[in-house]
C-alpha cells in the first residue's frame, strides 16, 4: 500500500467508527397503542394514540417527519400523541398524515430509534357557503341584475353531489338565467331549486330581480343553501343570508286631472 494513502485510510476509519457511535440505530420494540383513524378539524388535544418502548429504560420522544403544519404534538416523556392544530386537520387537503418519532434513550442520550405511523382522517361534512351582497339598491320599477360571483354558493365536500337552494323573495321575485340540470319547485315567492353547485350558480350568474310593479319601500331576497349531507359523516349542513334591497321612488308618469274642475 502507497505510504501516503495510509494516514487518509485511518483517518476515515476513524471518522466512521465516530459517526456508528455517535447515533446507534437501537431497537427498544417500539408498538403503537391506541391508534385509530380521527375526524377531520378535532380539536386540539384529541389524543391519536401513543408510542410504547417495549425495552426497560426512560425515553424521550420528537416528531421528525411528515408533521405539516404542525398538525400533531407528542409528549416527549408520556409519548402521547395528540392533536396541536385542528385546522390542519383537513380531510380535503390530507387523507393521512405519516409521522417519524425518533425515540431516544435517555441516559445513553444517542441511542435512538424511530417509528412510523399512519394516522387517517375521516372526512366530516362541512357546511355550504353563500356569499351574496348584503344589501342593493334599485328604482322603482326597475330590475336587478346579479353578474358574475355576485350570488353563488361553495361546499368544499359536496363534491358532484346535488344540494338543495331556497330563495325567497319579498316584494318582488326572482328570474334566473337559466335551469340547465335543475329541478325546480316553485311556489308564491319561493323557489325550491336542487342541482350540483355549478349549474346553481351558472343560473344564479345573470339572475334577475324584479321589484313588485308600482311598489318602493324594502324588499328582500333570503337564500337558504342545504347540503343534503354531501359528503361525510353528520348531519346535512346548511347557510342562510339575506340580501336587502331597497327601491328608491321613480320618476311617476304625470296625473291626468279632470278639466272640469278648473272650469271658470
Ligand atoms: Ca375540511
Ligand atoms: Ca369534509
Ligand atoms: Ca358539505
Amino acid at each position: 500500500m502507497n505510504k501516503s494513502v495510509l494516514p487518509v485510510l485511518i483517518i476515515l476509519l476513524f471518522l466512521i467508527a465516530l459517526i456508528a457511535l455517535s447515533a446507534y440505530a437501537a431497537d427498544f420494540g417500539l408498538q403503537v397503542t391506541n391508534l385509530s383513524p380521527i375526524d377531520e378539524n378535532s380539536h386540539n388535544g384529541t389524543v391519536v394514540g401513543t408510542i410504547i418502548a417495549t425495552t426497560p429504560g426512560t425515553f424521550t420522544y420528537e416528531i421528525t417527519n411528515g408533521n405539516t403544519s404542525t398538525a400533531f404534538a407528542i409528549d416527549e416523556n408520556s409519548a402521547t400523541i395528540t392533536v396541536a392544530t385542528k385546522e390542519a386537520l383537513d380531510y380535503e387537503t390530507f387523507q393521512k398524515f405519516k409521522l417519524t418519532i425518533e425515540v431516544t434513550e435517555v441516559s445513553s442520550g444517542t441511542d435512538t430509534d424511530t417509528a412510523t405511523i399512519d394516522i387517517d382522517l375521516n372526512n366530516v361534512n362541512e357546511a355550504p357557503i353563500i356569499t351574496a351582497p348584503a344589501s342593493k339598491t334599485t328604482v322603482e320599477n326597475t330590475p336587478i341584475v346579479f353578474s358574475g360571483s355576485g350570488v353563488s354558493i361553495s361546499d368544499v365536500d359536496a363534491e358532484e353531489n346535488e344540494i338543495e337552494v331556497t330563495l325567497t323573495t319579498t316584494n318582488g321575485s326572482i328570474i334566473l338565467s337559466g335551469t340547465e340540470n335543475l329541478t325546480i319547485i316553485s311556489g308564491t315567492n319561493t323557489y325550491h331549486i336542487t342541482g350540483k353547485i355549478d349549474d346553481i350558480n351558472a343560473a344564479f350568474n345573470g339572475m334577475q330581480f324584479d321589484p313588485t310593479p308600482g311598489f318602493s319601500g324594502e324588499a328582500s331576497i333570503e337564500i337558504t343553501a342545504d347540503d343534503q349531507g354531501h359528503t361525510g359523516s353528520g348531519e346535512a349542513e346548511t347557510d342562510s343570508d339575506t340580501i336587502t334591497i331597497t327601491v328608491t321612488p321613480g320618476n311617476q308618469p304625470p296625473t291626468a286631472v279632470d278639466d272640469d274642475e278648473y272650469e271658470i
